[in-house]
């Protein structure tokens, strides 16, 4: 029986990934961590526990303790915040993966999962359609340090036989957990603004189209590719997944079919920056042809799911 650590379970992808990978394998199966809180239903559902990835003694006592087979690393600082700190986030972007690929040699680990960003493409990236193998010059500390992670997850699986998987995430956009320092944060506040002031202040420009995703097809496509069998995986690096390609103004028109009376504004900050060194959209082939990707909502229907959990949230 596999049983499962899941560093950063309070996070915008752990809360929900926990949960998912509870089902599957049983809630006393999937051990939830952080350094802080996680929400009531990660707590409640089934074991969790404060405990700092970036202690190597910490993290390898927990594993070897719980018996652990297989773990999922999700902690990291975005985007956005990352460029505020950048020699800290560096360091805790950077020190937590390596802890783990070694613990996972050390000890002999099933699966390993880490999340890649399509913050590892940059200004010299062809933006439309960003092909699996092309210009990788990030221009962000948090790009820099995904695709550093990158070429360590295949290291460690070339060197080692470490069984790492990885996705490069677009934006991810949920209704459970709000997102905590990207650039892509704007379409989920932008909801949340929507129904309770009718109006929302972007700090993207209107135009800054990202790739981006709901958060239940990016959970089934991290459970899909993590059961997938080792030899269909010819990435070891992280694979492309495209999801949904919009720009704010797409978005806001969106929400105005459901709410007519909402207005979106304009005053694009230092993520603007970002946002314009990243792809507009990504083609994604070699993941579906390897462990056959999908995803089920477009933007009209993520949309309309979005405006009723939120207005369901916010009146209780
Ligand atoms: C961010 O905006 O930093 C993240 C990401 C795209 O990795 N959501």
């Amino acid at each position: 029986m596999d049983k499962i650590l899941i560093i950063g379970a309070s996070g915008q992808i752990g809360s929900e990934l926990t949960l998912a990978l509870r089902k599957v394998y049983g809630n006393e199966n999937v051990f939830a961590t952080d350094i802080k809180q996680a929400p009531a239903d990660v707590v409640e559902s089934g074991p969790f526990q404060i405990l700092d990835a970036l202690n190597d003694k910490a993290l390898i006592h927990f594993v070897i303790r719980n018996k652990i087979t297989q773990v999922y690393h999700l902690a990291a600082v975005l985007s956005g915040n990352a460029e505020k700190l950048p020699l800290q986030a560096w360091e805790i972007n950077m020190k937590g993966l390596l802890n783990l690929l070694d613990l996972a040699k050390e000890v002999g680990l099933k699966k390993v999962f880490w999340p890649s960003s399509i913050a590892v493409f940059g200004r010299t990236t062809p933006r439309v359609n960003t092909p699996q193998l092309t210009v990788t010059e990030p221009n962000t500390v948090y790009g820099i340090s995904k695709l550093a992670g990158e070429r360590w997850c295949e290291y460690y699986f070339n060197r080692y036989g470490v069984d790492v998987r990885s996705i490069r995430y677009p934006g991810l956009i949920s209704h459970k957990t709000e997102a905590g320092g990207g650039t892509t944060d704007y379409a989920v506040e932008i909801f949340y603004d929507a129904i309770k002031e009718k109006k929302y202040e972007c700090f993207l420009k209107e135009d800054a189209a990202l790739p981006m995703m709901f958060m239940d097809d990016a959970i089934n496509c991290t459970i899909q590719l993590m059961e997938a069998d080792a030899s269909k995986i010819s990435i070891r690096s992280s694979y492309n997944l495209g999801g949904i390609s919009f720009d704010p103004k797409e978005i806001a028109a969106e929400i105005k079919k459901h709410i007519p009376e909402f207005e979106i504004t304009y005053k694009p900050d230092f993520r603007q920056q970002i946002a314009e060194s990243w792809p507009k959209s990504i083609e994604d082939t070699v993941a579906r042809k390897d462990w056959g990707c999908e995803y089920v909502y477009d933007l009209p229907k993520m949309t309309k799911l979005m405006l009723e959990e939120i207005k369901k949230k916010l009146s209780k």
